[in-house]
């Protein structure tokens, strides 16, 4: 059992971002590992973006090359085991508060060796306000987390400052912000380098983006996006079974509990949607270096 104190909380609530290590038994670990070869060797078949899938712009049949499985929760039930063991709940209630725990979403990052995306800086809040902003993501480590395999950066203390704009010249929605506009200083981010096994957890207004993989091994990490169950979206319920459904910890409420934040609506929306990489595609200056192109390359 991995350890978990309440200097580890304290620290989350100065940092914006904690990493608790051997949260994921290494069982568990090989069996996700095995179950995403298996989702990349069937994606050979599979030519555009879909449901599943989010492909590099270098993806072919010969060599598949995938970015993200989206809802990796609902496609296999190994990730949906992990996000209900008894040992992260502890950890994400001591985080989120006594309120109890709801699933947001979750999703897959890979980068393959040698070149695997990079995510320019952004505030996941940008993307999803709610009535508060006890919201966090995890990330676990399926592949250790080095300096050269791209791993999440996080800027220390940003969760405590404002919302910035994620918008494009084209005043839409990108998903990312503008270093040119910002005037933050990245270089002071810290990689969040741990063992395979760890989990990273970044409150959802710590700006927080991951360089390319420049190493001959893998960086696959596994995202779930978890919030108070008292957070409630600004941009509204579509479903309430599914809302409801996702409630993991603590009691049904109607009553959201309502703080001051800084927030900033993703409207109108981004003119490349289906995932944060496409939505990124519209920043006009970088800090990461882009993946590189091809002709291969379709968008939803
Ligand atoms: O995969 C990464 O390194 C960053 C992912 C991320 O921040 C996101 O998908 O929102």
């Amino acid at each position: 059992m991995a350890d978990f104190s309440v200097r580890d909380v304290a620290r989350y609530h100065r940092d914006g971002f904690v990493v608790v290590e051997g949260l994921l038994d290494d069982l568990t670990r090989m069996r996700m590992k095995q179950v995403l070869a298996d989702l990349i060797e069937a994606a050979r078949g599979v030519t555009a973006h879909d449901d599943v899938y989010d492909l590099e712009p270098t993806h072919s049949p010969q060599r598949p090359r995938v970015r993200r499985i989206k809802k990796p929760h609902v496609v296999h039930p190994v990730f949906a085991e992990f996000m209900r063991s008894e040992r992260l709940l502890a950890v994400l209630s001591a985080l989120l508060g006594p309120s109890g725990v709801r699933l947001h979403g979750s999703k897959l990052n890979l980068k393959a060796p040698e070149g695997g995306s990079a995510v320019e800086w952004h505030q996941d809040w940008a993307f999803y306000p709610h009535t508060n902003d006890d919201m966090l993501a995890v990330g676990v480590l399926l592949d250790d987390a080095t300096e050269q395999n791209g791993p999440l950066m996080v800027l220390p203390g940003s969760h405590r400052g404002p919302t910035y704009d994620h918008h494009g010249p084209d005043g839409l929605f990108c998903g990312a912000m503008d270093p040119a506009r910002d005037g933050l200083d990245y270089g002071s981010a810290t990689p969040l380098l741990a063992p395979a096994g760890a989990c990273s957890f970044h409150h959802v207004r710590a700006v927080h983006g991951s360089a390319q993989n420049r190493s001959p091994h893998s960086r696959n990490l596994l995202l779930y996006e978890f919030a108070a169950a008292d957070a409630f979206p600004l941009l509204g319920i579509p479903d309430w079974a599914d809302f409801s459904a996702r409630q993991l910890l603590g009691s049904p409420t109607v009553v959201p509990r309502v703080v001051d934040c800084p927030i900033r609506m993703p409207m109108p929306p981004a003119a490349r949607q289906g995932s944060i990489y496409e939505n990124q595609t519209a920043l006009k200056s970088r800090y990461f270096d882009a993946a590189p192109a091809s002709a291969s390359q379709q968008s939803t």
